[in-house]
């Protein structure tokens, strides 16, 4: 596997997304960093099955991003950077990297889309491996499945909770990683993975074919999130450690409109940090990604802030123990 991030000058210098060091996956190792969590790219969007363009979220991400004004001691440890509400300062002496691209892009389009998935699992397998926390930009929301793939490995006892206008669950319950897309993701997570999945901010509608629901699969309707808001989201969420990942339709399309299957209604984007913020301080997160935001040249701006200000803030706010585990 290859992180094709360039990096021309020491990582100090080198900016990823969110203003953060650059520094290949393939390299985190040689550098004696101790990372809590690294971020990597994932410019795939062949589970798609609308029009694609979720492949240049990456790109998008890094370009746009949020340019907060870090400073790197030699360790990678991060300081330098206040929230005007709480005065906290963010991710205070943690070391948080952008590990470049877990696939080439462009994409050979002759590569069957298990290589690709299994690539995925690799990279995320080998972020757990560092003891930190994987942070997936997509692509397509099926890159979820490759990454919980990973989780699961280690982390048995991890529930997942997704932010999504949609269930992606069709009733399938024999489903191969290499048969995952985007709009079938949870039938893959709840019966192949035997995990527990939460979908919160969902108000789409279901086929009868995928009703009536298995008993792990949580629908958490956008409707009641507005109306109770995150900490009873959080009083009834029945995981410790979570896995959390943004489809970015769970936004009201009014407000964010860069995705491939919008859906009327749905949360702000206050809302959505002030939730992901919430979980992270509550529960341990072993894994976040954030999703399904396509090309859209008078939206990429939009995305690259969104996306740098969603993972900045929910790192920040995770409890201490984001923090490498022993392996
Ligand atoms: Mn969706």
């Amino acid at each position: 596997m290859t992180a094709l991030a360039v990096v021309h000058a020491p990582y100090e210098q080198a900016r990823g997304i969110a203003n953060l060091p650059l520094v290949p996956l393939d390299e985190l190792p040689t550098t004696g960093l101790v990372p809590n969590a690294v971020i990597v790219g994932v410019p795939f969007d062949g589970g798609t099955s609308g029009v694609a363009g979720a492949r240049h979220g990456p790109e998008i991400a890094r370009v746009f991003s949020r340019a907060y004004p870090w400073v790197v001691d030699r360790n990678g440890r991060l300081s330098g950077v206040h929230d005007l509400e709480t005065g906290a300062e963010l991710l205070s002496g943690r070391v948080v990297v952008d590990g470049g691209d877990l696939l080439p892009f462009p994409l050979d389009p002759r590569l069957p889309r298990e290589q690709i998935y299994l690539r995925i699992v690799e990279g995320v397998s080998r972020i757990l491996e560092l003891g930190a926390v994987p942070v997936l930009i997509g692509g397509d929301h099926s890159v979820t499945a490759a990454a919980l793939s990973a989780v699961v490995a280690r982390e048995p006892e991890v529930g997942v909770v997704i932010f999504d206008a949609h269930l992606d669950y069709d009733g399938a319950t024999n489903l191969e990683l290499k048969e995952v897309h985007h709009a079938n993701l949870n039938s893959f997570a709840v019966h192949h993975l035997d995990l527990a999945v939460t979908v919160a901010g969902v108000r789409d509608t279901l086929g009868s074919e995928a009703w009536p629901l298995p008993e792990r699969l949580r629908p958490y309707h956008s409707r009641r999130l507005k109306s109770s808001g995150p900490a009873d989201f959080l009083a009834e969420l029945p995981y410790e450690r979570v896995y959390i990942s943004v489809d970015l339709d769970v936004l009201d399309p009014l407000a964010f409109s860069a995705t491939g299957h919008p859906i009327p209604g749905g949360i702000s984007y206050e809302l959505l940090t002030d939730t992901l913020t919430a979980l992270a301080a509550d529960r341990e997160i072993v894994g976040l990604d954030l999703a399904e935001f396509i090309n859209e040249p008078l939206s990429n701006e939009l995305s690259g802030l969104l996306i740098s200000s969603l993972i900045v803030e929910t790192l920040a706010s995770a409890r201490s123990d984001l923090s490498p585990r022993p392996t």
